[in-house]
């Protein structure tokens, strides 16, 4: 596969996926290892990939996407990008997991830190479920109190305490978000709308005392990509602060992603406990957290907060990470980012509009979202607005077309390191053909 090609072909027939689908339905729970990626809410075959380079993605049936999952975030420096691969190669060879200490869990740590200055000590884990649901832990041992505030259309992982949906006000305790969430669970998570001021202040009001987090998204990913309005993320710092809460940033999506040292460097407020993912793992399963050591110092086996794990800080998983922050390190990478990310989304905003198409596109740097809404989206009602099915058919349309957008709604594209202007010009032009063909249809 020529992988810098970014005249990409239209889709031949997706035989083997489909023949691979059927197959992976007979022995994994939807043919899949994680929901989002069976399709569900667009429809469709899933492409079975076959192998990725740089910004592209090539499935079992030779057709070549530009990809803008990346993973759901993590390879923000591309596919099997030289540098990871081989920090990868290298670790393998010396082994591949000793369940004891190694040298590249500080050198990864030190760097978490370095860019991070929030964080003091920091916890490797294998998932950002993991991470978030470590954090919440900390969180009530160190204020000795139960309830956690989330908000609506944020997601923190599949922990229990984390899938739990809005009472039946905004005031009453969750509800559970899933069978086998246990009501008394749930009850012990309160969740609000996102970007509401008042919403917040009334949970205090009311459970202020109670509470021992804030858990947030500070740029939201997982309603589609929804930004903090200003002075929000202060105002719940200073809503935590004044309650002897603590405040969770779960920056596993954001985390050296929207800024060097994520979204608590680019808005300036600084988070109690942080949560880390993705872009720490560089494609490798690492998830993190991290904050002040008055609070790290309660973990296990300083303190008396319990968490394990077998391949916590796997040396292969250290090495992939690592390898992915050092390509991140000089700032005017961020500035590559955004110029190219400016250009897609407001190509792809301007080519809805040309077409007739009704749109709204939010952008933080490097992650976006077209949402098929006709006013702004600004929370998770807003989002839920949004014409699914006209999604459905512009992903699948895209698709076929050779460009891999996620496939939901409530989803982010991202942006690497290794997207072209080619790659962004060819997918604005793809884009253009879609909306034309959406518009007559
Ligand atoms: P993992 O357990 O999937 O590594 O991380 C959970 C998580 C925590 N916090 C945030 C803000 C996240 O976005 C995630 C996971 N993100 C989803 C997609 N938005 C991963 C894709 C999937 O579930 O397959």
């Amino acid at each position: 596969m020529s992988q810098q090609q970014s005249t990409v072909q239209t889709s031949k027939p997706v035989a083997r996926s489909r023949e691979l689908f059927q197959r992976a339905q007979e022995v994994l729970p939807g043919g899949v290892n994680s929901p989002v990626r069976g399709f569900k809410s667009v429809g469709g075959t899933p492409r079975f990939i076959q192998s990725a380079r740089a910004s592209h993605i090539l499935d079992v049936d030779e057709n070549n996407y530009i990809d803008y999952v990346c993973s759901w975030g993590p390879l923000i420096a591309g596919h099997a990008h030289p540098a990871v691969v081989q920090a990868i190669e290298e670790a393998a060879r010396k082994g591949t997991s000793y369940g004891a200490p190694t040298e590249i869990e500080s050198q990864l740590a030190e760097t978490v830190i370095e860019r991070m200055p929030a964080i003091e000590l920091v916890r490797f884990v294998s998932s950002g479920t993991e991470a978030a649901m470590s954090a919440v832990r900390l969180a009530r041992a160190a204020t000795g109190r139960e309830l956690i505030v989330k908000f609506d259309g944020c997601y923190h992982g599949h922990a229990d305490s984390m899938l739990v949906s809005a009472g039946s006000g905004v005031l009453t305790l969750g509800q559970p978000d899933s069978p086998g969430v246990p009501k008394a669970v749930a009850e012990t998570t309160l969740s609000v709308p996102y970007n509401s001021a008042s919403a917040i202040d009334e949970a205090f009001s009311v459970h202020g005392d109670a509470i021992a987090a804030i858990i947030v998204e500070p740029v939201a990913g997982n309603m589609g990509v929804i930004e903090p309005e200003a002075g929000y993320l202060q105002h719940l710092r200073d809503v935590t602060q004044r309650h002897g809460a603590l405040l969770i940033f779960d920056e596993v999506i954001t985390g050296f992603r929207v800024a060097r040292g994520g979204a608590q460097e680019r808005f300036g407020v600084t988070p109690d406990l942080t949560v880390l993912g993705k872009i720490i793992g560089g494609g490798l399963p690492v998830g993190a957290y991290g904050g002040k050591a008055e609070y790290m110092n309660l973990i296990a086996p300083v303190g008396p907060v319990y968490q394990a794990g077998t391949l916590s800080g796997n040396p292969l998983a250290m090495a992939a990470g690592l390898a992915t922050l050092n390509l991140l390190d000089d700032a005017d990478v961020y500035d590559t980012l955004e110029r190219r990310s400016a250009k897609l989304g407001n190509g792809l905003l301007a080519a809805a509009q040309a077409a007739g198409i009704t749109a709204t596109a939010n952008r933080v740097g490097s992650m976006m979202t077209l949402f098929f809404s006709g006013s702004a989206v600004h929370d998770y009602a807003g989002a839920k607005h949004s014409d699914t099915g006209l999604f459905g058919r512009y992903f699948g349309m895209m698709l076929d077309r050779g460009v891999y957008l996620a496939p939901s709604q409530f989803e982010a594209a991202f942006v690497s390191l290794a997207h072209t202007d080619d790659d962004i010009e060819a997918t604005v032009a793809i884009a253009e053909t879609v909306f034309e063909d959406l518009a007559k249809s």
